[in-house]
């Protein structure tokens, strides 16, 4: 396996600019929850590319933005964990938008760690992507930048080709089978996070963690999950479970069919709605949901 590369590619960039929409894309498959919200992904997220000449480790992170809330703190520490220890950076520019403050600090935090970096614009399929500048102008002119989008699939092969040549020298470094590292568990309780994502409005799905309790595989015919939404105050307690149980039935008809997708079984979900006033301001709490 002479020349074969591997290594880990960071995914940066604001919220919003499509990183997780880009990982699903690359891997042809479902992996990271995505919305139309900004700040929908709360932890890094492994997603494994095997190819004949490499094996890429894919990094999705939360958006990096300024806020001095304890869950985006602990969110921007993973963004710069992540770009420290990966071997390539890709930094995510939302071609409809454009070059932002964000970037300004990521470009400035990659260049001290003298990181390898490729600019990615998203969202070419977007009319208003031919109206902002590309290649952006504050793009340093070493770091080479290649427009895709995950939506119609433009650009990914030129991509995942400059990605694959600029890695390591390496064996694999992962199992030939290996899709990601995160646990079944911890999959399932994104899935019911983004049909709350996507059923709920405004702030609600920010102040909401889940948290599964059960995942029982012991009948082979159907995968028995248990889960609590966890939420700050009554009032949203309310919101979730919704008249007459309304919503919560919602959610968890939405979530189960989207875990059934992923888990290629059956499956019997049941969601309690919990309230648990300090989550998003204590450090264990946010560590024991596995935003950490
Ligand atoms: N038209 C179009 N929309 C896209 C594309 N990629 C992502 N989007 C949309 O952009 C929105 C944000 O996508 P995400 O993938 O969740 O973005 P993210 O960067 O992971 O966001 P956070 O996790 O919140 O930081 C979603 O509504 C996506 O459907 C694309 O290539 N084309
Ligand atoms: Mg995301």
């Amino acid at each position: 396996m002479s020349g074969f590369r591997a290594g880990f590619v960071a995914l940066l960039g604001p919220p919003n600019v499509g990183k997780s929409s880009l990982l699903n894309a690359v891997l042809g498959h479902r992996l990271a929850i995505v919305s139309s919200k900004p700040q929908t992904t709360r932890s890094r997220i492994l997603g494994i590319l095997p190819r004949d000449d490499a094996q890429i480790l894919f990094l999705d992170t939360p958006g990096r933005h300024e806020s001095p809330k304890k869950l985006n703190a602990a969110l921007n520490a993973i963004v710069h964990t992540v770009a420290r220890d990966c071997d390539l950076a890709c930094l995510l520019v939302d071609r409809s938008v454009g070059w932002t403050a964000v970037h300004d600090g990521l470009r400035a935090g990659l260049e001290d760690l003298g990181r390898s970096t490729l600019v990615v614009g998203t969202k070419s399929d977007l009319p208003r992507a031919g109206k902002a500048a590309w290649p952006p102008d504050e793009v340093p002119p070493h770091w080479p930048c290649v427009a895709v989008s995950a939506r119609t699939g433009e650009g990914l092969p030129e991509l995942l080709d400059a990605i694959a040549q600029r890695l390591p020298v390496s064996p694999p470094l992962y199992g030939e089978d290996e899709l990601t590292d995160r646990p079944v568990r911890w999959l399932c309780a994104e899935m019911i996070r983004e049909a709350v994502f996507e059923l709920l409005d405004q702030e609600l799905p920010y102040s909401m963690a889940v948290e599964v309790l059960r995942f029982d595989e012991s009948d082979p015919r159907i995968v028995r999950i248990g889960a609590n939404l966890l939420v700050e105050r009554d009032s949203q307690k309310r919101i979730v479970v919704g008249r007459g149980g309304r919503m919560i039935k919602k959610i968890g008809i939405r979530a189960r069919k989207a875990i059934e997708e992923g888990l290629g079984c059956p499956v019997h979900l049941e969601l309690f709605v919990k309230i648990d006033p300090g989550w998003l301001k204590s450090d264990r709490r946010i560590e024991e949901l596995g935003y950490q």
